[in-house]
């Protein structure tokens, strides 16, 4: 079954919308196998963020994620990546449709709500970067059963 790392980023955490978000992936289906609360480091944002590192917005981008508590997360169901990608909508909050999360709360690229791996790569390279292997629960969920 196919993994993903999402994170409600600092923005979304001072909004009070970490309940909401996390209540949109459960009632899509997907099953949470980790979560926490916590600070990004320096050394983690500029890892995480690595690609940007030769962008103009990549101080900010580093600023911003280090600004306060994220609410990191990995989620687990079938296409979970690209299906949280469609609930995220673009990364432009103006693009995002409505009915995403992006579209529904965000107004500006750079304060948008929350981050989600765009790939089966980068999924696993993120949540290896966010999370210990004992911080990652596998088990069984009773609903699977009326899900797939
Ligand atoms: P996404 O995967 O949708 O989060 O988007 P990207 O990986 O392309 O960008 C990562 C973050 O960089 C975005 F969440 C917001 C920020 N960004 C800017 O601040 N300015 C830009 O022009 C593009 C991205």
């Amino acid at each position: 079954m196919e993994r993903t790392f999402l994170m409600v980023k600092p923005d979304g955490v001072q909004r009070n919308l970490i309940g909401n978000i996390v209540q949109r992936f459960e009632a899509k289906g997907f099953k949470l196998v980790g979560a926490k609360l916590m600070s990004v480091s320096q050394e983690l944002a500029e890892k995480h963020y690595g690609e940007h590192k030769d962008k103009p917005f990549f101080g900010e981008l580093v600023d911003f994620i280090t600004s306060g508590p994220v609410f990191a997360m990995v989620w687990e169901g079938e296409n979970v990546i690209a299906t949280a990608r469609n609930m995220m909508g673009k990364t432009n909050p103006q693009e995002a449709l409505p009915g995403t999360i992006r579209g529904d709360f965000g107004l500006t690229v750079g304060k948008n709500v929350i981050h989600g791996s765009d790939s089966k790569e980068s999924a696993e390279r993120e949540i290896n970067l966010f999370f210990a292997p004992d911080e990652l629960i596998s088990y069984e969920k009773q609903d699977s059963a009326w899900i797939y």
